[in-house]
């Protein structure tokens, strides 16, 4: 079996992202075949803990402060609210529970409440996942103790383009963030943003970013721009579909053992694309009625789709190591 490659040029990437779609869906697919078994898809659900009012200016999102969304803003859910969602995501099948709240970093306060939080859903039998903004190494430390399997936080996009979308935190802060994560021995999820008027070659510099870091992250979600009225983005085009598979294809050639989850966008997909998704080596997603504040598939719709294709959702297996 090939070395993990960490020293991807971009030339590479972009000459795969050419490539004639068919070559480009079978490459990805034997890569697929040779690392993980076919028709297996794992399914994490999301919950928002603390929404709206961030005080970042993340472009694409209805949480930032700074724009006019018409979202409703709350404080850090109560800790029951929390389980009887876990509960009840459980009950339909995720495996992994991710939490997600609007911070620029949380304070170490706020981070003990998050913790009690990780070790009830842990408690449950599920794995955990949390997205809380910037952490320093002591807080990535504090995570890890508390028994905490995977950090989201992501890329988003080339550091080229990345200042059209973000100006209050930098690329390099994000890649800080995942040095400590990834220090502390919790498991990296890290992906980016497609469709926010990015080129190709944008798309590529994300991916070379993803995979040359010492360690490919473990999940790797690529979102579809979920437009959202009164954000800086709501306007951008929309994204030839194709182009969005075949990123997801060279992610699956790229980081070949890592689990890459198509992730926000999906209620805009057909049927279709996201079976060519699968087919490219998409593995994971997300499941349930609700991203963080926007809709999601349903769970029925999910279960009637994975029928329809023969997919199986995949039984939990918390601790996967690093590569
Ligand atoms: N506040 C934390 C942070 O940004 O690190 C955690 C939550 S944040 C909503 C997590 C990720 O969701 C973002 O980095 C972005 O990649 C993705 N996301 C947010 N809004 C989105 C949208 N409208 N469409 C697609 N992806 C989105
Ligand atoms: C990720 O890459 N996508 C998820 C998760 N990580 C936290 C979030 C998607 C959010 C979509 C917009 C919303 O629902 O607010
Ligand atoms: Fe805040 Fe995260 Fe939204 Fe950026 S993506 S505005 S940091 S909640």
């Amino acid at each position: 079996m090939p070395e993990l490659r960490h020293d991807w040029r971009i030339e590479e990437i972009n000459a795969l992202l050419a490539m004639p779609f068919s070559d480009l869906m079978f490459t990805a697919h034997q890569v697929h075949r040779e690392n993980f078994p076919v028709n297996q898809v794992q399914v994490s659900t999301l919950l928002s803990i603390k929404t709206g009012a961030c005080p970042e200016d993340c472009g694409y999102c209805s949480q930032s402060a700074k724009h006019d969304t018409s979202l409703e803003r709350e404080t850090l859910l109560p800790l029951q609210e929390v389980i009887d969602s876990a509960k009840t995501a459980q009950a339909h099948g995720a495996t992994r529970f991710c939490m997600g709240a609007a911070w620029r970093n949380p304070t170490d306060k706020n981070l003990e409440r998050v913790i009690e939080m990780v070790q009830a859903v842990k408690g449950l039998g599920m794995e955990t996942c949390v997205t809380l903004g910037m952490l320093t190494d002591r807080q990535a430390d504090r995570l890890k103790s508390a028994g905490l399997d995977y950090y989201n936080h992501n890329l988003d996009t080339s550091p080229e383009f990345y200042g059209n979308v973000i100006s209050t935190r930098t690329f390099q802060d994000r890649l800080n963030t995942l040095e400590h994560v990834r220090n502390a021995g919790i498991n990296v999820c890290s992906g980016g943003i497609l469709g926010m008027g990015e080129t190709r070659q944008d798309r590529a510099r994300l991916l070379q970013q993803l995979a040359n870091m010492k360690f490919h992250p473990e999940s790797v979600p690529i979102n579809d721009l979920v437009k959202i009225e009164g954000t800086p983005l709501a306007g951008v085009e929309k994204l030839d579909p194709f182009e969005f598979i075949r990123t997801v294809a060279a992610a699956r050639i790229m980081m070949p053992k890592s689990y890459v989850r198509l992730s926000a966008g999906r209620t805009e997909m057909t049927d279709e694309m996201q079976a060519w998704c699968f087919f490219a080596g998409a593995n994971s997603i997300f499941y349930g009625d609700k991203l963080l504040t926007t809709d999601n598939p349903g769970a029925s719709h999910d279960q009637q789709l994975f029928a329809r294709l023969g997919i199986q959702a995949e039984a939990g297996q918390a601790g996967s190591v690093h590569m």
